[in-house]
């Protein structure tokens, strides 16, 4: 950062800006996980551009898979992101009544209620958020827009729906949330509330409405709330790169820095952690690339006598196990295949997978009864255990077509800014919702799925980074106490051995000078 302050004067704003945004997409995208308070939940790339004379033009960000799932629900001891926290607390009446905030045990999404993080103060972090905005020069009117939806999605939480008696269909005996969400986003509560109890569905050519049960309408309003937060995450994104690029003028180089989700261990694997981790095999081997091949190719060129040594860590295999489009197909195409599928389940996906890739060296069914995984997958770190419940749904991402096209026409500006795009998501049609989940009744082709825009956006970006000369930092947890100064040898040893970091030290124990360990380590 210390490049930053060689900018030229009329630049001083744009390196203030550049400094603000990570405060404003940490508050919106960290939130505080068992093992760390403070856990990025999604991935980015940050991309400082210079002009040919050194000086920083602009700045642009790119960031990957946030887990909205965080928005609705949260495991013991876990927060949502951070913002909630800060608005919550940090709140003045007036804001409070403008924007219809509750206290925190007033809302199901906020699954554990106040939950604190020691030693910090999440009203100075609201103010410290409100100041970065005004940095950005984003205006109020935009802030608050911003901040209405954020008190939307808590309070489609608290819409709750029941059985009728003598039918299957859903009713909504208190409205009284639906009329809040409804006046937050701009909508006409009786359209919202019919969009979500019967909506309009077509079938064949003609449209009927269709009575949802109980559990549909659940479905849809949780779908709808974390739809709702990624659609603002990923406006706030692009609102802080438009910021960022004032200049227009075009960069004659970049630094950039990569920053993917941070994993946890998890007992039972989702979609998720699979593209997650995918994400690390495919870095895994431009760090293999990088740090062997290119070090052993400087050992070559200076007449090091040396022979080239396969460290047995061949990546490809399980990358393929999981992109590749066809024979076999892999993991991600055979999901998008049963997604198309009328009938298909979950359990008609994994049968898919282990007929197609059951003799995969990288792949392995568990046994049944002792495990309740459905497969596992042999990353480099080690062999995780996946569960396919919802793939299908995941994958497809449906959401209630009824309710994106009012939020389309909100009589708020920037709700329908938002939800400007509606002909590109999944819609209830294309759901067959009689056998949910699964049976996605739609044209091939016609969408995009989850995993598919995954993969594309992903190998944009490895394209990217092959082109750079990478420098990787590791990020080691010391302790599980949240300590400072304890470091716990083994666990230490146990994140090194899964970063593959332990196969330098090899090249050392093997007579050679410490010069790739001590590059190693210099540059992490
Ligand atoms: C959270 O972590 C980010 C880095 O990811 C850091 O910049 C920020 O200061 C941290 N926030 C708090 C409140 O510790
Ligand atoms: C929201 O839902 C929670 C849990 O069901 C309930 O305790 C709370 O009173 C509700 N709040 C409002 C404002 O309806
Ligand atoms: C949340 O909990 C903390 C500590 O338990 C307390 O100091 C604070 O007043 C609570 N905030 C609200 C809004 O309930
Ligand atoms: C909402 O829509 C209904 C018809 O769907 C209409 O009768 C009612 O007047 C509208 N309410 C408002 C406030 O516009
Ligand atoms: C895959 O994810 C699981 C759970 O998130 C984690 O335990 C494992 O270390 C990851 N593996 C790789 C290769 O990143
Ligand atoms: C052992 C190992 O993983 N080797 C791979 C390292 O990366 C290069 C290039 O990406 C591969 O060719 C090797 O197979
Ligand atoms: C379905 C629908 O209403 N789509 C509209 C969403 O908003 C854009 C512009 O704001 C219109 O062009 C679409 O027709």
């Amino acid at each position: 950062l210390t490049l930053l302050h060689k900018t030229k004067k009329h630049q001083g704003e744009l390196e203030k800006q550049l400094l603000q945004a990570n405060p404003i997409l940490e508050a919106f995208g960290n939130a505080k996980t068992v093992k760390n308070d403070n856990s990025s939940r999604f991935g980015k790339f940050i991309r400082i551009n210079f002009d040919v004379n050194g000086y920083i033009v602009g700045a642009n960000i790119e960031t990957y898979l946030l887990e909205k799932s965080r928005a609705i629900r949260q495991a013991k001891d876990e927060r949502t992101f951070h913002l909630f926290y800060y608005l919550l607390t940090g709140a003045g009446d007036k804001l409070r009544e403008d924007l219809l905030l509750e206290n925190y045990n007033n809302y199901r999404f906020l699954s554990n209620g106040n939950v604190t993080i020691p030693g910090q103060q999440d009203k100075d972090l609201f103010t410290e958020t409100m100041d970065a905005f005004k940095i950005m020069s984003i205006p109020e009117d935009e802030l608050i827009g911003l901040l209405k939806v954020v008190s939307s999605v808590l309070q489609l939480g608290n819409m709750s729906f029941k059985k009728e008696r003598h039918t299957d269909q859903a009713s909504m005996p208190d409205n009284t949330a639906a009329q809040k969400v409804s006046h937050l986003m701009g909508m006409n509560v009786t359209d919202f509330t019919r969009a979500i109890l019967s909506p309009r569905i077509k079938v064949g050519r003609d449209y009927v409405q269709k009575a949802q049960t109980q559990e549909q309408a659940e479905f849809a309003v949780e779908a709808l709330a974390k739809a709702t937060y990624e659609r603002m995450f990923r406006w706030l994104v692009m609102r802080i790169n438009k910021a960022l690029d004032k200049t227009k003028r075009q960069g004659a180089s970049f630094i950039g820095i990569l920053d993917i989700a941070g994993f946890e261990i998890f007992e039972l694997n989702s979609f998720e952690q699979l593209c997650i981790n995918y994400t690390n095999e495919k870095l895994q081997q431009l760090f293999n690339h990088t740090m062997f091949i290119l070090e052993q190719e400087e050992y070559q060129r200076e007449g090091i006598e040396w022979s080239f040594i396969d460290f047995g860590l061949d990546l490809q295999p399980c990358i393929d196990l999981i992109e590749k489009p066809a024979s076999p197909p892999g993991i991600l195409a055979l999901l998008d295949e049963e997604c198309w599928f009328p009938k298909a389940t979950d359990k008609s996906f994994v049968e898919k997978v282990l007929q197609e890739q059951g003799t995969h060296p990288k792949f392995f069914k568990p046994k049944k009864l002792k495990d309740e995984a459905d497969f596992c997958v042999i990353h480099y770190a080690g062999k995780v255990d996946y569960k396919a419940d919802e793939w299908l749904m995941k994958n497809m991402d449906p959401l209630n077509d009824n309710v994106a096209s009012l939020l389309n026409q909100s009589t708020d500006k920037f709700v329908s800014e938002l939800w400007k795009d509606v002909d590109r998501i999944v819609g209830l049609d294309k759901v067959s919702m009689a056998d949910m989940p699964g049976a996605f009744k739609t044209r091939k082709g016609m969408f995009r799925t989850v995993g598919q825009l995954y993969k594309e956006q992903l190998s944009k970006l490895m394209a990217t980074l092959r082109n750079t000369n990478p420098n990787f930092v590791r990020c080691i947890i010391p302790n599980h106490e949240k300590k400072a100064g304890k470091l716990e040898p083994f666990l230490v040893l146990d994140q090194l051995r899964c970063n593959g970091v332990l196969e330098g030290i090899r090249i050392c124990r093997q007579g050679f000078p410490n010069r790739i360990v001590f590059q190693e380590f210099r540059q992490r």
